[in-house]
């Protein structure tokens, strides 16, 4: 007899077979059958890969293996997020050339996603920094720019003082850098921004149809921020004037009224005596830029116009101001202006001697100083005292509605997306700015725009293709004369906002994918990735989807309408995981145990939703685990050379646990449960193991149960499994097997167990057959002598029967 071996061996010699006879190839033509699966994708940073990422891909493929066992046709491609922040600074570290760097450590990368032995497909692999990849990045920025989804403008933008670059609103949540954790300063800027404003709306409301964790949506649907603000009118003679406030609780404090100076009432409201001083307050305000005018910092200024407008409310005249701290552009270009309650109006107040009406408390009648800028109790404002802000502002609104004073907008906290950056390492921006004509698209037939490779790319707060002369200087593709190229590349979350599109297209140079074919892959079936996206990627990607979708290019609205986040397993100090702190390089562990090995020990040892701290002690049981099953098999072969049973002979009491174990184990799969998969093979195992030692073995039974738990253990080990496969005298491939299926009439037991309660307390636990009915059973539990004695002969007052559990007797006193 051949005694049973795995080991690293083992692993390579079933991927090189995998590769020869292409087992994991898609097949095109069973289309209708797709699953599409698919991973985050991860930037190749580091130069090889770490536990981290065995936990994210490998995990996620035995996902894929038990999806293709039941028979799908699965869609697993390779991809790689190449371009951005850490593939640059990781070329700034080692002075390797960002582009040179990233190549090789995306072929180290893919030796070890190969050593894995996962199902990718390689012939579908996406790699976002390739020219053949960002052309299609950037033919996605001018549809948005067509379509008015692009556009530039001077804002106040995140800046990252150490990485020289803007950040994403996103990017600098809580004021700190995404990547860097440097603190975050605001720059003004010329910026380039993705309209993703325009689907705030649809992008909250779509969650609704999504089958993903509720913690995420909720993080989206946080991050949109949809809110009511209200448009409140203020009559003043034949005029009215509408100020957009999200504070309509305080609109009992109002003592003035602000025109932005370029308001178009200004004009005809302001009296006779006061225009003079408001022209030359206008001529002022005109020389100076957005920024300085909302400053803070400076000084608050204004003049009065002479006239009054009426509170739609107590009918008082209310003095109108003109001043520069209101702009144009922003909800009507008018406000409502309540010192008490807001910084800028309280500023103004004290400088021009206004008068200052408290309408609000905070919780617990706390008078703090003003202004007092929170929610909190009304005072001051006659049938609205004593209401919440938040209950103030739905009443205030609703009332003024009512009258048609007034009417509820709806208000959200998404901004728009910030994608330009000044940085090297990403696609650049296929635009050519011009003096006659502006903002030039690039003429799709001449993109790529490329990324030149001899840059200097040390961050230098400038972007570094503007020091490139050939790369700047280019004819206007309108009108010919000399222009310049736009030298800020695109933020590297664009090109992962629709990678998911590409992969069943990889090779069309024609189109970034083919309309019918996109339609056909889509949507991805199931996407596993970290929590950490939640309010990035995860937002974008349905930007994008929806964006091409009302171009017409895709039919549907949700790229990821199933999502599966797995936790985190972090180092031993329960930080990211590095060197220092315990990680084990999986490469050592792989050469010690196996592939198979390594990979059970993370889906046994942790629990796949939660992650945790990184501990390799228990990886040793696990060896031991394989070590038992392969006995199991070398067990059988020597029964089988030795006696070959004539029929089929199951085991009643094993047949239970076998088709509980394949009902557990199924179910565990599918929602990514590894480890209590493992825990009920493990179980299992011991089941086979004792009937080995049984006299009368049947040798055709013990056969099928063997290759049931071969067949279990497949998408967890995927070598293991062909091994032992083969190894029991199957041919080739355990992987083309289907996933075992259970006989659920198996795993009603004849008899059970059902516990007896009186007034709630358990008082004995009776077996009862299986085809007893509901008196029987409740004649049985009143006939238990500790139920009788329990009752002592008092008046039962009911018993309740829940099926196949509990009975309970309680009695009346
Ligand atoms: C009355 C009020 C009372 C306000 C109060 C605030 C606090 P966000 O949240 O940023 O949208 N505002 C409205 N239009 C403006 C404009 N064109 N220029 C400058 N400021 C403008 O800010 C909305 C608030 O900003 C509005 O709510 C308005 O002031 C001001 F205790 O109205 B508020
Ligand atoms: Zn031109």
């Amino acid at each position: 007899m051949k005694s049973f071996m795995y080991s690293k061996q083992t692993d390579q010699k079933w991927q090189k077979k995998w590769q020869e006879t292409g087992i994991y190839r898609f097949d095109e033509t069973k289309i209708t059958n797709k699953f599409y699966l698919l991973e985050m994708f991860s930037y190749p940073s580091g130069k090889t890969l770490h536990t981290g990422h065995w936990w994210n891909y490998g995990l996620s493929d035995s996902y894929g293996r038990l999806k293709r066992m039941q028979g799908y046709n699965v869609f697993h491609p390779p991809g790689f997020d190449a371009f951005g922040l850490p593939a640059e600074n990781y070329a700034i570290k080692t002075g390797v050339h960002p582009s040179d760097s990233t190549k090789n450590n995306i072929a180290a990368m893919e030796n070890q996603f190969r050593a894995m032995g996962t199902t990718y497909d390689w012939n579908y692999e996406v790699v976002t920094c390739y020219e053949e990849y960002y052309k299609w990045t950037q033919w996605l920025f001018l549809k948005l720019f067509e379509k008015g989804l692009a556009y530039r403008k001077e804002a106040p933008v995140n800046w990252c003082p150490s990485c020289m670059t803007v950040l994403a609103n996103e990017q600098a949540a809580g004021g700190k850098c995404e990547r860097c954790d440097s603190d975050v300063v605001h720059r003004n800027m010329t910026q380039w921004f993705f309209k993703i404003t325009e689907y705030a709306e649809e992008l909250l409301s779509g969650l609704d149809t999504l089958d993903w964790p509720e913690k995420t949506k909720a993080i989206q649907k946080n991050w949109i921020g949809k809110s009511f603000g209200a448009e409140i009118n203020f009559k003043s003679d034949n005029d009215t004037i509408t100020v957009f406030t999200t504070r309509a609780d305080t609109l009992m404090g109002v003592t003035y009224i602000v025109l932005a100076p370029e308001h178009p009432l200004v004009d005809k409201l302001t009296a006779t005596d006061c225009m003079e001083q408001v022209t030359a307050y206008r001529d002022y305000t005109a020389n100076q830029s957005e920024m300085e005018r909302t400053s803070t910092a400076k000084e608050k200024s204004g003049v009065f116009t002479g006239a009054y407008a009426m509170h739609p409310i107590s009918g008082e005249q209310i003095p109108i101001w003109v001043a520069d701290y209101v702009l144009q552009n922003y909800g009507t270009g008018a406000v409502m202006a309540v010192p008490a309650h807001d910084e800028r109006d309280f500023e103004f107040a004290e400088k021009y001697n206004l008068p200052v009406i408290r309408v609000v408390n905070g919780n617990g009648d706390d008078k703090s100083e003003l202004p007092f800028c929170d929610d909190g109790i009304l005072i001051n404002s006659g049938i609205y005292n004593g209401l919440s802000s938040e209950q103030a502002r739905q009443k205030i609104s609703g009332d003024l509605d009512v009258d048609e004073k007034g009417k509820q907008t709806v208000k959200y906290r998404l901004r728009d997306w910030l994608v330009s950056r000044q940085r090297y390492w990403g696609a650049p921006i296929p635009i050519i700015h011009c003096e006659d004509c502006g903002d030039v698209s690039v003429p799709e037939n001449e993109l790529p725009v490329k990324l030149p490779y001899n840059v200097e790319f040390h961050p230098s707060g400038k972007s570094p293709l503007s020091s490139c002369a050939e790369f700047v200087n280019t004819p206007c593709p309108i009108c010919g004369k000399p222009a310049k190229r736009d030298t800020d590349t695109l933020d590297t979350f664009v090109c992962s906002s629709w990678y998911f599109l590409r992969f069943y297209d990889i090779k069309n140079a024609d189109v970034p994918f083919d309309k019918t074919r996109v339609n056909q892959i889509m949507p991805v079936d199931k996407y596993v990735g970290g929590i950490e996206h939640a309010a990035m990627h995860l937002l974008y990607a349905r930007f994008v989807t929806k964006a091409l979708r009302d171009m017409g290019y895709l039919n549907f609205s949700e790229p990821f309408p199933s999502l599966f986040h797995q936790g985190i397993i972090t180092g031993k100090d329960g930080k990211k995981m590095s060197k220092r702190n315990g990680a084990v390089s999986p490469d050592v562990l792989i050469e010690q145990y196996g592939s198979d090995v390594f990979r059970m020990y993370l889906g046994f040892g942790f629990s796949y939703v939660d992650g945790g701290p990184w501990d390799d002690e228990g990886i040793k049981a696990i060896a031991r685990f394989v070590s038992r099953i392969g006995r199991l098999a070398e067990n059988f072969t020597v029964l089988k050379a030795e006696k070959i049973a004539i029929e089929y002979a199951a085991d009643e009491e094993l047949e239970y646990v076998r088709n509980y174990t394949i009902k557990q184990v199924t179910n565990n799969l599918e929602v990514f449960s590894f480890n209590t998969a493992i825990a009920r093979i493990m179980e299992f195992v011991n089941a086979v193991s004792d009937y080995q030692k049984k006299q009368n073995r049947n040798s055709i039974y013990e056969e099928a149960l063997l290759k049931d738990l071969i067949l279990l253990l497949a998408p967890l080990a995927p070598h293991l499994a062909e091994e032992l496969w083969v190894y029991i005298g199957c041919s080739y491939s355990v992987h083309n097997q289907r996933f075992p299926s259970f006989d659920e009439s198996k795993l009603i037991r004849d008899t059970i167990n059902i516990a007896v309660q009186v007034n709630g307390t358990l008082r004995d636990v009776i077996s009862i057959n299986n085809d007893m009915d509901e008196d029987e059973i409740k004649q049985k539990a009143l006939s238990s002598t500790k139920v009788q004695i329990s009752i002592g002969g008092k008046y039962i007052k009911k018993i309740i029967y829940i099926k196949g559990r509990i009975e309970s007797v309680p009695n009346y006193v």
